[in-house]
């Protein structure tokens, strides 16, 4: 007879992401009646390491972006395949995902179709057993509660105005608790309006990051620091500042330009515009300050500044384990940044925070600029290894994921301590 916890039937659909681009829902049912839920992200500024989401490509449906072709390879391939199997081993089913599939880059099947189905299952075997997705993961624990890294101000790819860099991050570390931290999250935001109307720039309703025309690129970190102290807070001591320059998207023919003010720049001089952003600015996470391909210039920023700040890969690793070994080889980078739908499968995604972890290095979990209602990531954060997780302005969107978050600092009660210590940076003076 099957046992409770096997796979009795797989589902997928096409939904829709918060961009109102389709994405991949999958559903896993197990035999004992209990099932799980999970939808997959998508980015828009993406590393070209990343695993394949496949897209239909067909011009009359939402531009070529439907995902149908990857809803029907859950269902005819994926769903008999994984039949019969147990959802409480995790790893055995990514690895059947995997083979089935047979790619380095899942370009078969499909990322979104592999991490939707990867996902459920965990979800599945979690609601069999009547435990939270943390807690499936995590077992006894320790649990806490992340960093929220908060995406304030967007130019880049995530913004059509004059700032090349793409997000300016404020990140609220030294306070006690979670709750604590997200309201300075609130708090700053709301400042920055302020902030950003005086100076004469015009910000829409509160609904994302801002993404004003700013002056110039070091005018996002100004205009950052004052809103912090507009809120009230004290700046380089309860809130920081960070920054996702996201230079993959600047990189031409070895250079960085920033066009928005009219420079190009050589690896050597992004790296001594950082170590003097970091010195002039309560600066304490710099993510993607180079290019993915430019592995001399991420070990030079390292060796210049890495004791002293927090250097995250995110186009970079793209939550690749064997890519994040090698960065750990060459000293290239401290930090993570974890996207499960960077690499594709569950059992991937906690790899590379328990390399991370192992190599004392920070990870912090990340949505995507196409998120779902999902909040597997909120989950992924309160994880040994973890303890920092980049979203949106609470607001709109990255509601989910900060409720979500909020609830299990409920469930946690005092167990629940502020990660505070995880980001790698000496200005905090606290060990990784
Ligand atoms: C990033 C992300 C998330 P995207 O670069 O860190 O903010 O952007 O999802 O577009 O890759
Ligand atoms: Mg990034």
């Amino acid at each position: 007879m099957a046992s409770w916890d096997t796979i009795e039937k797989i589902w997928a659909r096409e939904v829709l992401n918060f961009r109102g681009n389709p994405t991949v829902e999958a559903e896993v049912f197990l035999v004992d009646g209990t099932y799980g839920q999970a939808a997959v992200p998508a980015g828009i500024s993406t590393g070209s390491h990343e695993a394949v989401q496949l897209l239909d490509g067909d011009p009359k449906r939402f531009s070529g972006k439907g995902v149908l072709k990857a809803v029907e390879n859950v269902r005819r391939l994926i769903a008999p395949a994984l039949k019969g199997m147990k959802a409480t081993r995790q790893k055995e089913v990514d690895e059947k995902l995997l083979n089935l599939d047979g790619t380095p880059t899942k370009s078969s099947l499909g990322a979104n179709a592999i991490l939707a189905v990867s996902l459920a299952t965990a979800y599945a075997a979690a609601a069999s057993l009547k435990v939270p997705l943390y807690r499936y993961l995590g077992g006894e624990g320790p649990f806490r509660l992340p960093v929220p890294v908060i995406d304030m101000l967007a130019g880049g790819s995530h913004a059509q105005s004059s700032v090349d860099l793409q997000e300016y991050l404020m990140i609220p570390a030294g306070f006690s608790s979670f709750q604590e931290a997200l309201q300075a999250g609130a708090d700053v935001y709301q400042a920055l309006r302020e902030v950003l109307q005086k100076k004469g720039y015009s910000v829409p309703e509160a609904s994302g990051p801002y993404t004003p025309s700013l002056g110039s690129n070091r005018e996002g970190v100004e205009v950052i620091a004052a809103a912090i102290e507009k809120a009230g807070y004290k700046l380089g001591k309860e809130c920081f500042i960070g920054i996702d320059a996201a230079t993959s998207e600047l990189y031409r023919d070895g250079n960085y330009a920033l066009t928005g003010e009219g420079r190009n720049l050589t690896a050597e001089e992004m790296v001594n515009l950082w170590a003097e952003w970091v010195e002039a600015y309560p600066i304490v996470s710099i993510e993607d300050g180079l290019a993915e391909e430019d592995w001399e210039g991420w070990q030079a920023l390292t060796e210049r500044i890495g004791e002293k700040v927090q250097l995250v890969g995110d186009d970079f690793f793209t939550t690749n384990p064997d890519r994040l070994r090698r960065g750990i080889e060459l000293k290239a980078a401290n930090a993570v940044l974890i996207k499960p739908n960077q690499i594709g499968t569950m059992t991937e995604t906690l790899e590379a925070i328990r390399i991370a972890r192992e190599a004392g290095w920070a990870a912090m979990l990340s949505s995507r600029s196409g998120e779902t209602e999902d909040s597997t990531i909120s989950d992924l954060a309160v994880l040994e290894g973890a303890g920092q997780i980049k979203l949106g302005p609470p607001c709109q969107k990255s509601i989910v994921k900060y409720n979500r978050l909020l609830r299990i600092a409920d469930e946690l009660g005092d167990k629940g301590e502020y990660a505070s210590g995880s980001i790698r940076c000496s200005r905090l003076q606290i060990n990784p």
